[in-house]
């Protein structure tokens, strides 16, 4: 791609997935012709840096990617839903981090490690989907070990950080964590209980069967990125007080045996992923550590004997950075290098 530069747009510029976005771009050397910031009314008069200039957002609107060759939402669900095909049907590709378009038949649901061939299926909806970023970890630490020894089922739990839901909540914590402190009454507004000193099973909306739409999300969008419909899987999600990095606990039952050794030597030569695992000098992932990192970090490598080959680890990575806005950038990479 030496010589090709591309038009970008950034949708939902201004919140903490997109502007992390810029970052990427920007730290990843993303090659650029323009790169047009895109947000809601709220977000009017604003601007951005990016590459040592101030670049200007504009409010979205149907005529806004005229011109665009990428354009990377992160804007929610219902302005994926109205804007993506406005943005495709003007001949940009979408890379999308919201929840609306991952389980369409016709949409790519990507992470660049485990399943880059299957960017190629954009050109049915001119859509690709940026995953669930508790998926995403997931799967970087997981494919390798599926590729070996076929995974059969997952048992996860996930203690996922308030910035998945965005600058609101990171500022409810901050703020309940100091109200405590000086002795005030705790203030709640985006989650229906205290998160301060708290864990909350319960990430996204509840369905009728009792799971949240975070837990089947892990479910759907982990067997369609592994192909294989076969594996079971089944979560519980938990939000707890943690600002960046999600954490998960997961137990794996494969068809073929896996020693501790073995799966070491796979996740060590794994692309994106980095083992952290000395337990005797205290050496696991940490979230606060995983912060500002784009790798998946694995730890805790334990054998189950409670089940015929089964493995226990522990998959930390930054929600914001790989679970989300890397993850799109990388997709965008790709369809830069192969495809346009
Ligand atoms: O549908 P989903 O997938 O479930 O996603 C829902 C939300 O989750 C976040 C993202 O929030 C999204 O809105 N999100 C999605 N995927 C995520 C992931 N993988 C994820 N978070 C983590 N990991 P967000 O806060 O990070 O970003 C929101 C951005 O979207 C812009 N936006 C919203 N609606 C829009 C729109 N842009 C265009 N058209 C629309 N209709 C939004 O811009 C933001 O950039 P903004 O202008 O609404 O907000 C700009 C600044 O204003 C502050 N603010 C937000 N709400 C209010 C507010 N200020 C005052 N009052 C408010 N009510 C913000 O802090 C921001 O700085
Ligand atoms: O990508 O942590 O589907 O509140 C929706 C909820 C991301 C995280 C998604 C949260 C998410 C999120």
């Amino acid at each position: 791609m030496a010589d090709k530069h591309f038009n970008i747009a950034v949708v939902g510029a201004t919140g903490a997935v997109g502007n992390t976005m810029l970052a990427c771009l920007e730290e990843r050397n993303f090659p650029t012709k323009s790169v047009r910031l895109l947000a809601s009314e709220r977000s009017r008069g604003r601007s951005l840096p990016f590459r040592g200039e101030q670049i200007a957002v504009e409010v979205l609107d149907k005529n806004s990617f005229e011109g665009v060759d990428i354009a990377i939402f992160s804007a929610g669900g219902g302005t994926s839903k109205e804007f993506s095909p406005i943005a495709a049907a003007a001949g940009c590709v979408v890379v999308d981090n919201s929840s609306a378009w991952r389980m369409d038949p016709d949409v790519p649901l990507v992470v660049p490690e485990v399943n880059p061939h299957a960017v190629a299926g954009y050109t049915k909806k001119g859509i690709i989907a940026n995953p669930n970023c508790s998926t995403i970890q997931m799967v970087v630490a997981l494919a390798p070990l599926h590729k070996e020894a076929v995974i059969e089922r997952l048992v996860i739990s996930t203690y996922q950080a308030v910035s998945g839901t965005g600058k609101k909540a990171v500022d409810e914590l901050e703020a309940q964590v100091k109200a405590i402190a000086e002795g005030r009454p705790v203030e709640k507004k985006v989650y229906p209980h205290q998160i301060a000193y708290n864990c909350l099973p319960h990430i996204d909306r509840f369905l009728d069967s009792g799971y949240t739409f975070e837990e089947m999300k892990m479910v759907n969008e982990t067997r369609k990125i592994m192909e294989d419909d076969s594996i079971r899987v089944t979560a519980t999600t938990v939000r707890v007080p943690v600002f960046y990095g999600h954490s998960e606990s997961v137990n794996i039952q494969t068809k073929k045996k896996l020693t501790r050794e073995r799966v070491w030597e796979l996740l060590k030569t794994a692309p994106g992923v980095r083992v952290v695992d000395d337990p005797a000098n205290n050496v696991y992932p940490l979230a606060i550590e995983a912060a500002g990192q784009d790798l998946t970090f694995v730890g805790r490598v334990r054998e189950d004997d409670s089940i015929e080959n089964g493995i226990n680890m522990w998959i930390v990575a930054d929600n914001i950075r790989k679970g989300a806005a890397t993850n799109a950038v990388q997709i965008a990479e790709i369809l830069a290098e192969k495809y346009l």
